[in-house]
């Protein structure tokens, strides 16, 4: 359908690169260091994808959250646990009324069985990797609803996927989290990239829209797959952005959770949303 949005280029290969340096790229200082080209798809991943796009292509809502280096810089900081500012594991739950009665604001990470939701959380806290993430190549590993708590900023909650070996009381578990969770001030909802909106996604997408909650979809496994086949996702997951939600933030990150792509915009997000990094140029959210 959107073939046309697309120029006749094949795109090189930078993740060969990232592969065989991924233990460095868990830190932005690492990453800035690199040719400039090079460190602007890890940290601004659509401008990679970019070049590849017609110019007929409306690509002011893939910038609408656009922060600094300066400013990733500073939400990098609150990833890295210190004696002052501990992340750590801090419970499980199979019900909202076992939640913890936690007053800081809280952002969760919902989709898919296998879409990679515990894997970006771990991604998020590479820095800090004595916070054990479990992640599983077999669909239904995350049983529970996990909360990690990042010192007194936030929390973030790693949620069981639905579909493919869902826990049966899927439902009962995470309606009510999302619909009655007070501090709770964003939910993020994974696509995979590689694959694109599903059946199964667009029965996600529907109940975040009944929430009235705001919401962020982040396309994950970018490094997956050929990148072409991307790209035809991401277009046709902004028409259905554009034209069926109400309360999704009209920019999808695209993440790689093996390569770091798009980590740190990522971070800077959850830093400013939950109130705890003020940004220095006009991005919004
Ligand atoms: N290539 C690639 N694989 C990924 C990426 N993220 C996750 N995976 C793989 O996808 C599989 C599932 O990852 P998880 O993070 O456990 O997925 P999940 O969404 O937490 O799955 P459930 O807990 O079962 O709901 C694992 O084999 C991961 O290694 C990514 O960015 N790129
Ligand atoms: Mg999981």
């Amino acid at each position: 359908m959107f073939c046309h949005h697309l120029r006749q280029r094949a795109l090189p290969d930078v993740w060969t690169f990232a592969r065989k340096n991924v233990h460095k790229l868990a830190s932005l200082q690492n990453v800035t260091s690199l040719p400039q080209k090079k460190a602007q798809s890890f940290l601004y991943p659509f401008s990679y994808m970019e070049p590849y796009l017609d110019r007929s292509v409306d690509r002011s809502d893939f910038r609408l959250f656009h922060p600094s280096v300066e400013d990733m810089l500073r939400a990098e900081k609150l990833f890295c646990s210190s004696l002052s500012h501990r992340i750590d594991y801090y419970t499980s739950v199979e019900r909202m009324d076992h939640a913890p009665d936690i007053k800081q604001p809280e952002v969760c990470f919902i989709g898919r069985s296998n879409v990679g939701k515990s894997s970006l959380i771990k991604a998020l806290f590479s820095l800090s990797p004595e916070v054990e993430v479990r992640v599983s190549k077999t669909p239904g590993h995350t049983k529970k609803m996990n909360f990690f708590k990042v010192g007194r900023s936030f929390t973030i909650v790693d949620m069981p996927g639905y579909g493919h070996r869902a826990p049966k009381d899927f439902v009962d578990m995470v309606e009510p989290y999302l619909f009655t969770r007070t501090n709770l001030v964003r939910m993020f909802l994974l696509v995979d990239g590689s694959v694109g909106l599903q059946t199964a996604d667009r029965i996600a997408l529907e109940m975040c829209e009944e929430t009235r909650r705001p919401y962020v979809i982040v396309v994950t496994k970018v490094d997956k797959g050929a990148p072409r086949s991307l790209l035809l996702n991401l277009l046709s997951l902004q028409n259905v952005i554009q034209n069926e939600t109400t309360s999704c933030f009209p920019q999808p990150f695209l993440v790689s959770s093996m390569n770091f792509w798009g980590i740190y915009m990522l971070r800077c997000f959850v830093a400013h949303i939950t109130g705890t990094v003020q940004l220095s140029n006009t991005a919004q959210s």
